[in-house]
């Protein structure tokens, strides 16, 4: 028998169905009628201090747990603070719900009071929207808003709802079906594809694995390796796709790109077949397009049809799930193995010897000094404190290259960092979400001094939800990706990147009610971590570290990506 309930009713009566446990939100006018059904109900609400902060903590929340992130936001400001987050969201395929109120459907369109087309704005940032013009649409919309986030390439899915359909009532009728014909999901992948894929695999002479953020989406990981294992082939994963393969692993390379390993890099020049699974050749990744994989014939996997050939023509597309897709190949690839290991083979074992030799000339290694903290001695006492287990989530510049380059992951899910979009200050949002998502695990928060104070006024959330957040402060005095962007190419002419009047963290922390301080000797960084690790609430580290630390290697922008700065100021051009 259907009920008489509310607009509001019915959306936390589908949140719920959607498995959904928490949002993180912000009210206002108009979704005063949501939240006052909130009052009555179960679902749990974190209320966030700022709109952008509510879509980075529903990121962290999916990103870390691979479930739906789902935030909340008023009409007007409150929605259009969504919009760093939405494409941030969209750029990276991240699962996300946003649910924004909107003026009630009578006033749209008279710019009455906090009015804002939500609708239009967000049309070109989500995978798909919707404004519910009939409460009877309501609980339909919100399932294939689910449904349409966490399928295919995930990405976010935003629903606006007037007042009044919060405030209508109907006979709520539950949606037990999806019906979206116009919505093809691409997942099997062709079999004689994934055949020829196979074969050219087997005949490759370099082969070279490159690994994304696909390959998380899919939970694929397991795949992934077992694919490695096969080949027995070298393998990078993507900044997104980092614990994707355990770091330890004897085939595991490091991070391709910009601020890749040498041997990544070399590797993706010199190979004869590029395996491409769940990427797509970010400019980042591939450095100038015209001198990248010069010599690679391309296979790359994806969901997203809209990725095969957009930047890189592919030899052997194969559109489809991941992990679908993986295991059928590995299946194939153990049929038709030859008798004979191409492992064995004298290509193969020269391509190994050439990697390996790349990884001991110029390995990724953290740097130290008896006087000062250097950025990669943090990022590699973070590293030994985590063991590899620890979630990440890190802000954006300097510290978020160091931190990918030097702490391992295990897993994947670990590595929570804003890719494609590069937004400062997810970090700390970021982590709320992550943490809220895993309550067990040790999570740290690590953020330039720059992107920290972007997301300051969260300190309050975590102190709110007693979450023990260990937060990092790699405090450069300076917005130090965009310093070490002028130094390198515009002659050290150090235009507004100083960060001056950063707060004392002991003092801002004890305002907040938790603990914190500041260090800034060598020999006070392991105590000081392992204090942090043992509170058990949450804990504001604040590392003094060398202020004129560069990211390296480098390529320039408009490189070839074997064209690497290596700590030298002179580019190193390698054959
Ligand atoms: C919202 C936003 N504004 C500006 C930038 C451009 N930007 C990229 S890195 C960076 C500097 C970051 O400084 P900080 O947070 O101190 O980190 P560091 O690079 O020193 O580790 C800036 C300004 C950005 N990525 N995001």
């Amino acid at each position: 028998m259907s009920q008489l309930m509310s607009g509001a009713q019915i959306l936390l009566e589908c949140l719920t169905r959607e498995g959904v446990e928490v949002v993180f939100g912000y009210p206002g006018g108009v979704t005063l009628p949501l939240y006052d059904a909130m009052y009555d109900h179960d679902l749990r609400h974190v209320l966030v201090r700022h709109e952008e902060n509510a879509v980075f903590a529903a990121q962290g929340y999916a990103r870390s747990s691979g479930k739906v992130g789902v935030c909340c936001a008023t009409s007007g400001p409150g929605a259009t603070n969504l919009i760093t987050g939405l494409v941030d969201a969209m750029m990276d395929s991240i699962p996300v719900v946003a649910l924004t109120g909107q003026v009630s459907s009578k006033l749209i369109g008279t710019d009455a009071f906090q009015e804002a087309d939500t609708f239009g704005i967000t049309r070109p940032c989500t995978k798909h929207n919707y404004l519910v013009k009939d409460l009877a649409d309501l609980p339909r919309i919100l399932h294939e808003a689910f449904y349409i986030a966490s399928t295919g390439r995930p990405g976010p899915v935003l629903v606006d709802i007037p007042k009044d359909v919060f405030q209508g009532q109907i006979h709520y009728v539950p949606v037990n079906s999806i019906h979206l014909p116009g919505y093809k999901l691409h997942s099997d992948g062709h079999a004689g594809q994934i055949r020829r894929a196979a074969h050219m695999m087997w005949e490759a002479k370099r082969p070279f694995i490159y690994a994304g953020g696909g390959i998380v989406n899919a939970n694929a990981s397991a795949e992934l390796r077992e694919l490695v294992d096969i080949l027995d082939a070298p393998s990078v994963c993507t900044l997104m796709g980092l614990g994707s393969m355990p770091s330890s692993h004897p085939n595991f390379i490091s991070m391709p790109g910009m601020h890749g390993s040498y041997a990544a890099n070399m590797g993706m020049t010199h190979a004869d077949l590029l395996i491409a699974l769940g990427v797509r050749f970010d400019d980042r990744v591939t450095g100038r397009l015209a001198a990248f994989a010069p010599h690679a014939k391309v296979i790359h996997l994806d969901v997203d049809p809209a990725e095969i050939g957009k930047n890189r023509a592919v030899d052997l597309p194969i559109v489809g799930d991941a992990k679908k897709v993986l295991t059928k190949l590995n299946k194939v690839l153990a049929e038709i193995a030859p008798a004979e290991s191409p492992a064995n083979s004298e290509s193969r074992k020269a391509w190994w010897k050439q990697i390996r030799a790349w990884k001991d000339e110029h390995p990724l290694e953290p740097r130290f000094s008896d006087t000062e903290i250097k950025p990669q001695h943090l990022m590699h006492e973070i590293d030994r404190i985590s063991g590899g287990n620890a979630i990440v989530t890190s802000d954006v510049g300097q510290h978020q290259m160091w931190a990918a380059q030097l702490i391992k992951f295990n897993e994947p899910r670990l590595w929570i960092n804003s890719g494609g979009l590069g937004s400062m200050g997810f970090g700390l949002p970021s982590a709320i979400g992550a943490q809220y998502a895993n309550p067990d695990k040790l999570v740290f928060s690590i953020s330039g001094d720059g992107g920290f104070q972007m997301s300051l006024p969260e300190l309050a959330t975590i102190v709110n939800y007693a979450l023990p957040i260990k937060i990092i402060i790699m405090n450069n005095g300076y917005l130090g990706m965009v310093r070490q962007w002028q130094d390198l190419f515009y002659n050290n002419r150090l235009s507004s990147v100083t960060l001056d009047g950063f707060p004392d963290a002991e003092k801002l922390a004890a305002a907040y009610g938790f603990k914190g301080r500041t260090i800034e000797h060598p020999s006070e960084l392991i105590p000081a971590l392992k204090e942090a690790v043992a509170e058990n609430g949450p804990y504001l580290l604040n590392i003094k570290v060398t202020p004129f630390e560069n990211v390296y290697p480098m390529v320039p922008a408009g490189g070839a990506i074997n064209e690497m700065v290596l700590g030298d100021p002179t580019p190193v051009a390698v054959k």
